[in-house]
């Protein structure tokens, strides 16, 4: 099992905590402060429509930490979820039978200020700012349901490493198309200074049109800026396209060779090119 810099042993505490929001100190909301009113300012006309509409109807903003309590009573009317405080990384048994039952973990503590830009695991900014207001959209709440049903199966079918490279790849670094060009729906990136402007401006990086064995046979980085983000049509192409069963795309997959992170295949589409008003032959 290991140790993080957290301090938490991945999967020893699974336990559902209070978040405590009385406890945060000055401090704690001074850097949610800093750290939102720097991704909300680089977000405008990089995020997708969905998240920043989210995000305005939780009233998450540059006051403080939110409160869950408050979060939950927007979620409970929008799409039924809610968000439970875990101490740190649970063990994926957990996190995706909360998932399976519309619940999102979250973490409560936050970073220190010598820990603004590069974190090992995820902290209260990245789960809240990061994930929960695309919560507030019927199609990706659906499919975040869908997938922790999904990760139960993969589980007893020893599939996990390729599910979670659809988590990876959608819901952390996810960029979905729209008429003005791609914009961002993933959490990963959403709470990151740097990504959010590098996986939309860089020339570096490939953006190839969402393809699910694609997505399953592909390695991601856990150390860096991904070389590859994948672009989804729609949140509901994405409810549409990982709905079937998966026990006999796992056989499929697992007969075929992975793909490195960087790697461009022939078959890609890669979307750049279509906003070129090029083609993609
Ligand atoms: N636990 N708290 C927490 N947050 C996560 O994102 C998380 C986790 N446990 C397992 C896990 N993620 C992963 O295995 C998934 O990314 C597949
Ligand atoms: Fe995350």
């Amino acid at each position: 099992m290991t140790t993080t810099d957290h301090g938490n042993a991945i999967g020893s505490d699974d336990s559902v905590i209070p978040q405590a929001w009385e406890t945060y100190k000055a401090e704690d909301h001074a850097i949610w402060r800093r750290l939102f009113e720097r991704q909300s300012k680089l977000l405008v006309g990089r995020a997708c429509a969905e998240y920043l509409a989210g995000l305005d109807q939780l009233g998450v903003c540059a006051d403080g930490i939110p409160d869950f309590r408050k979060l939950n009573e927007v979620l409970d009317r929008t799409t039924g979820w809610q968000i439970v405080a875990v101490p740190g990384l649970i063990s994926e048994a957990a996190f995706f039978g909360h998932m399976a039952e519309r619940r999102f973990v979250a973490t409560r503590w936050i970073r220190s200020a010598a820990q603004l830009d590069y974190l090992q695991e995820p902290d209260i900014f990245h789960d809240v700012f990061g994930h929960v207001p695309l919560l507030t959209n019927p199609a990706f709440a659906d499919y975040l349901q869908a997938y922790g049903r999904g990760g139960l199966k993969a589980l007893r079918l020893g599939a996990l490493d390729m599910l979670a490279r659809l988590y990876w790849y959608t819901v952390e670094f996810g960029l979905l198309r729209t008429p003005d060009g791609p914009r961002i729906y993933g959490a990963g990136i959403m709470s990151s200074k740097g990504e959010s402007i590098y996986c939309l401006d860089d020339p570096h990086p490939n953006r190839i049109a969402f393809d699910l064995k694609r997505i399953l046979r592909t390695r991601y980085r856990i150390d860096d800026f991904q070389e590859t983000y994948f672009v989804i049509d729609s949140f509901e192409q994405l409810m549409g396209e990982t709905a079937p069963d998966f026990a006999p795309i796992y056989r499929q997959v697992a007969e075929l060779a992975e793909i490195e992170p960087g790697d461009v295949l022939p078959t890609d589409i890669l979307v750049d090119r279509l906003f070129d008003g090029r083609t993609d032959t």
